[in-house]
């Protein structure tokens, strides 16, 4: 049996404390490897070695460490195919989605951040002839990055790339439901040549690992995307030990759909924003906004297109959702729409679980679900479900669109619908959402400031948001004559 194992100081190693975690393939139910399971004194270890790497990683000119992460992004994009069958196993998504954006995504990230940092400036400020200010971005030192497990290699790296390009080391822990593509993420950064302690990947539960390094006196910094709960823990935990801190929590995202759309192509794409990746993606569209004079042609358009969801066997490749992530979030997800019914909602299209023949027999599978009749501040209507489940609410007015969509503890991202721009940029104003779309979903520019407002999290990620999230800005005031 495979031991996903810690990679600290450039090799890899086991877990002080010798114990191991079952990882289960959700698409079979079937243990198929193990799982470091580390604790505080793994997290020392990692911590050291990262302290010891930083002198020289961070006097290294930016050129340097761009030439490493970029060899890094070319070896992610060389094992492409392997990556993208272990994330497929880990994760429970169809192997299509792994290989045309997870693991593509990772490519990018490294190689995005590998060439930002040699396009960085800073500010200066003359007060008079005689004197000049002038201010300088260091990087920080150790710092944590801790990421989930639905986008699992397309979030770790988006949280390391800039850490590391930025001039820190890094003590990183993937999510214990998807741990896999991080460990062999581990090698190719050997084979890249990354310095040794630079990178260190220790894996295991949040309570016991992830906590200690939030905890740990010497790391500076916690990048963290997850749920909410685990978000106010972290902040509980860094705040009194004022380390900065990115959170990139939870939504309960509005899709609003005007009435002057393109009925068939807009409910295809509603579909997708509500569908994709098993409705695991902390931007998807779960609550679905339709004008009332459209809202009997569209909800039988994306009835229609919520079928052509295939649930299937995720290495085959006509089938559109795959397996959840582990058994615990099947029930949770099943729980949502045993909810909805008691809520008084209409289920217009799948709420059951699919029990596959053959080699996902065992498997956690549920059917893209849509829901109707529910008003606005129902649980389901409240309550971040992060499956493929989706409302349907109809709306009469903007004003009353812009209330409900705003009508939540989240403030993620949210999609406008329409072909009225004067419209378009009047809703986007008034939407208490860190990103909104217009007529497109998911498109997304790595530069832009990506996150959210509400408890939907703390900080941005993206460009540079994210390098000047990971360094420290100093002025020097420089009096010229004494
Ligand atoms: O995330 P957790 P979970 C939402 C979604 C999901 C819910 C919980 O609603 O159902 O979060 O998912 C580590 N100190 N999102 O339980 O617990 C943990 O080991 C330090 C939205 O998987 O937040 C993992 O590595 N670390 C989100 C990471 O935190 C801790 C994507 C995330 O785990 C910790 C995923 C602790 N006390 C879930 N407890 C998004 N915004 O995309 C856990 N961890």
């Amino acid at each position: 049996m495979l031991h996903i194992r810690n990679y600290i100081g450039g090799h890899y190693c086991d877990p002080n404390s010798g114990l191991w975690i079952e990882n289960v393939n959700p698409s079979t139910g079937e243990v198929y490897s193990l799982i470091a399971r580390s604790d505080e004194r793994d997290v020392a270890d990692a911590v050291r070695a990262a302290q010891e790497a930083f002198p020289t990683w961070s006097a290294m000119p930016a050129k340097g460490r761009s030439e490493v992460l970029l060899r890094i992004s070319a070896k992610i994009n060389d094992h492409l195919e392997d990556l993208a069958l272990a994330e497929t196993n880990d994760q429970g998504k169809p192997l299509w989605l792994s290989r045309s954006v997870d693991i593509p995504r990772a490519v990018e990230n490294m190689a995005f951040f590998a060439t930002e940092i040699l396009h960085t400036h800073t500010d200066a400020h003359q007060t008079d002839e005689s004197v000049i200010n002038f201010t300088v971005r260091k990087p920080l030192g150790v710092v944590g990055c801790i990421s989930p497990w639905n986008l699992p290699l397309y979030l770790f790296t988006w949280k390391i790339a800039p850490a590391l390009a930025a001039g820190n080391t890094v003590v990183a822990k993937p999510s214990e439901l998807t741990p896999m593509t991080a460990f062999l993420l581990a090698q190719i950064c050997i084979d890249a040549g990354l310095p040794p302690g630079v990178l260190n990947i220790v894996h295991g539960f949040g309570p016991e690992c992830g906590q200690a390094i939030v905890e740990h006196p010497h790391v500076k910094a916690i990048s963290f995307t997850g749920g909410t709960v685990t978000g106010k823990a972290i902040a509980a935990a860094a705040a009194p030990m004022f380390k900065k801190l990115s959170l990139e929590l939870g939504g309960k995202n509005p899709t609003i759909v005007f009435d002057d759309v393109k009925i068939a192509s807009t409910a295809r794409s509603v579909a997708r924003a509500a569908f994709t990746n098993q409705g695991e993606i902390c931007l998807c569209g779960s609550r679905i906004f339709v004008q009332r004079g459209i809202i009997e042609e569209f909800q039988k358009a994306l009835i229609e297109e919520t079928h052509r969801f295939l649930v299937g066997d995720p290495l085959e490749p006509e089938t559109r959702t795959g397996a959840v992530v582990n058994a615990a979030h099947m029930e949770k997800v099943l729980g949502y729409i045993e909810l909805a019914k008691q809520e008084g909602g209409m289920i217009l299209a799948g709420g059951r679980r699919v029990e596959l023949e053959g080699r996902c027999a065992g498997g956690f599978f549920i059917e893209p679900t849509l829901i109707g009749g529910l008003p606005q501040d129902c649980r389901v209507n409240r309550e971040e479900i992060f499956g493929p489940a989706a409302t349907i609410i109809p709306f009469d007015t903007e004003d009353d669109v812009v209330a409900m969509a705003n009508d939540t503890a989240y403030g993620l991202a949210a999609t406008i619908w329409t072909t009225n721009v004067h419209r378009a940029h009047r809703t986007a104003q008034r939407l208490e959402s860190g990103i909104v779309w217009v007529n497109t979903w998911l498109m997304r520019d790595l530069r832009t400031p990506f996150g959210g407002m509400k408890h939907s999290g703390v900080g941005r990620e993206g460009g540079t948001e994210a390098l000047r999230f990971f360094t420290e800005p100093k002025n020097i005031c420089l009096q010229i004559e004494p």
